[in-house]
């Protein structure tokens, strides 16, 4: 019988509900874990919503301060859903209390904050793990075996597109408890820590660091309503960004971000070319890794010229990853199944003693590349990242 895991969540936004959805659902689909998540505390600023939100989803108890959360004997787990300025502090003291940490993406405002947040989590020898969710798409996660498998030989070019369409309008306002994403004093950046956060991390995991950068921001909307001032105040976040990147392997990487890309709602891809096969994912159509095979690693012979083409992989079957844990063959799994597959990750890990990847020295090195990719962006210059996996 699994023991149980009591969580504290702090949070109630759209990424509680993702957690909160993933604790629940995560011991039936993965029985053979040894925790069963809790929901024991929900831990919101605002009493009322946080009540709400722990009446519908199940939670025990409710606090509206995140410092009184981290002191109860009667919490295991501490997991960080809130906006980016408030992950350092609370990782901090979750870990000085013993808790395991589970931090949402970017893991901070910037490099120094995660740094400092990696050192002390590993100080305090508590499993945790950053919510990059996209590595848990089961198609993404065979691009990664497909790597491992070495049927992409060496590499050439990686390519993500990440693209939204939700900051148009001008008359959209920023700050406060819905749109602290264009807030730069909450958000640490625009689209570099919210989008393109998730592209450098799965590329890293894919194709290895990213040793250096080039980039190009732009803020198309100079000023907006700030909800919380009630003044039209400037927008300090990078709503487009665009970067050149060089992999530790020699290849070459291109990412683009944005909010302005009219009729793109989630539009999250990737490309990686090799000598002898590349791999291609669209998160608007999460069931299919699109592969190209040249050369075959099992007969170590080209693939024969006029059979070759793309091939649609509908991942799908017990044989991919994660998939042997839901429906039959041919069925579809979504988004909030990226965080349930997560979850059972960072479980399985920590009974074992460990923190499964991307822990939040992991996320360190995404942290280092959005500041490098920020400061090119700034001196028009190449900047090395100090990445290193
Ligand atoms: C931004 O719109 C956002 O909600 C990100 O913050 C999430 O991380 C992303 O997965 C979906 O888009």
């Amino acid at each position: 019988m699994p023991e149980p895991l009591n969580v504290g969540m702090v949070g109630y936004g759209f990424m509680g509900k993702a957690h909160s959805n993933a604790y629940l659902k995560v011991s039936r689909f993965f029985p053979e874990l040894e925790r069963r998540p809790v929901l024991k505390c929900l831990c919101g600023r605002n009493a009322d919503k946080a009540s709400a939100f722990a009446r519908r989803w199940g939670y025990e108890s409710v606090e509206t301060d995140w410092r009184r959360l981290v002191e109860r004997d009667d919490v295991d787990l501490i997991d960080i859903g809130t906006p980016n300025d408030s992950h350092r502090d609370i990782a901090l003291a979750a870990a000085a209390n013993g808790k395991w940490v589970l931090c949402e993406k970017p893991l901070a405002m910037n490099a120094t904050e995660a740094e400092e947040m990696a050192r002390t989590v590993e100080a305090a020898g508590v499993p945790n793990m950053v919510w990059f969710n996209y590595r848990r798409v089961p198609a993404v996660a065979l691009a990664r075996q497909v790597v491992d498998e070495g049927r992409i030989g060496r590499p050439f070019h990686y390519r993500a597109a990440y693209l939204q369409d939700w900051t148009i309008a001008e008359d959209v306002p920023q700050g406060g408890e819905t749109l602290w994403r264009l807030d730069a004093a909450v958000a640490g950046s625009g689209v570099t820590g919210d989008l393109l956060a998730h592209s450098i991390d799965t590329a890293m995991w894919l194709n290895g660091p990213i040793t250096r950068v080039s980039a190009d921001t732009q803020t198309f909307v100079a000023e907006r309503l700030h909800q919380e001032t009630g003044q039209v105040q400037p927008v300090g976040i990078d709503d487009a960004c665009m970067f050149l990147a060089r992999f530790a392997n020699g290849s070459m990487g291109t990412f683009e971000s944005t909010r302005y890309a009219r009729g793109r709602k989630n539009h999250n891809t990737f490309e990686l070319n090799g000598a002898d096969g590349a791999v291609h994912f669209d998160l608007e159509d999460p069931q299919y890794l699109d592969f190209f095979e040249h050369t075959s690693p099992e007969t170590g012979r080209k693939v024969s010229e006029h059979l070759t083409g793309w091939r649609r992989i509908h991942v799908t079957g017990s044989e991919h990853p994660y998939m042997d844990k839901w429906w039959v063959p041919g069925c579809t799994i979504g988004y909030e199944h990226t965080f349930i597959n997560a979850l059972a990750d960072f479980l399985a890990a920590a009974a074992e003693g460990r923190s499964p990847q991307p822990d939040f020295r992991c996320a360190l090195q995404t942290q280092r590349v959005c500041d490098a990719v920020l400061e090119s962006a700034e001196s028009g210059a190449w900047v090395e990242t100090g990445a290193q996996l």
